[in-house]
């Protein structure tokens, strides 16, 4: 049987992406030119994996619109336009939007509600929401209305010393987590399988599952390793740009049924 269509919306690195937002990393000088080589790698990597690209063109005034899972969730019925929880952020919705609405019904999370898409985990029809800096209860609250006329039910998660939920766990495999137990706790998820992430690589457990595949950061050898031990197949990118400024391998798409 064929795998379902899905497409992947993805944005190109802006210009001034040195300008990132940081919370937990230190400023590091960004190689743009590299940036946008891992970019193009990654977007392949995705065609590569059954995705037909949906490419929105580079924003030079915004930084961090690379990381286009922020702005939105798209679910089968319903598509959730978030409000970043930076305001530097919440720019990068429009754009979105309009490319959302000509594939599902669009919903917003309006003032002074907040919400990153990186704090949303979708485990079948549980939803489960990072209690972040970037998410607040108001924002949860919004989401939670929005999509349980659906089906879905909304878990708030709190996570601690990282950015977003997804920072600290991603679902990599069916009935399988990838977590930094340092960041979330693991009892939110009864019955799961767990891979833990390497000492010395926390930032490894932001994994993008898609089709047979799991897109990973070439920087976590130790946590892969781990992975290709549990049955998963890896395709590791080298996103070392992409890292510093905060981001990981699911923030650059948003993917969704055609
Ligand atoms: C930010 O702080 O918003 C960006 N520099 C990084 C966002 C990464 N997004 C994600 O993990 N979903």
């Amino acid at each position: 049987m064929s795998n379902p269509a899905r497409i992947a919306l993805v944005r190109g690195v802006s210009p001034a992406m040195q300008r990132c937002e940081l919370t937990h990393l230190a400023r590091e000088p960004i190689d743009v030119a590299m940036a946008e080589m891992q970019h193009a790698r990654y977007a392949q990597t995705l065609v590569s994996l059954g995705c037909r690209l949906l490419e929105l063109a580079a924003e030079p005034d915004l930084p961090d619109s690379v990381f286009v899972e922020d702005t939105a969730g798209v679910l089968d019925e319903v598509a959730v336009l978030t409000r970043p929880g930076a305001e530097s952020r919440q720019p990068e919705v429009a754009s979105v939007a309009r490319v959302l609405e000509r594939w599902r019904p669009c919903v917003r999370v309006e003032a002074p509600g907040t919400l990153d898409g990186g704090d949303v985990l979708r485990i079948g029809r549980d939803v489960f929401v990072g209690q972040s800096d970037r998410s607040n209860a108001e924002g949860i609250r919004q989401l939670a209305a929005a999509i349980a006329p659906f089906g879905y039910r909304t878990l708030p998660v709190p996570a601690r010393g990282c950015l977003h939920l997804k920072s600290a766990v991603t679902y990599v495999a069916p009935d399988t987590l990838l977590i930094n137990d340092a960041w979330v706790d693991r009892s939110h998820w009864p019955g799961m399988r767990f891979v833990s992430v390497a000492p010395g690589e926390p930032h490894a457990a932001n994994a993008l599952w898609l089709g047979d595949a799991v897109i990973f950061p070439a920087s976590a050898p130790v946590t892969r390793a781990r992975l290709e031990e549990a049955g998963l197949r890896v395709i590791a990118l080298d996103v070392s740009e992409i890292q510093k400024a905060e981001g990981g391998v699911t923030c650059c798409s948003v993917v969704f049924a055609d």
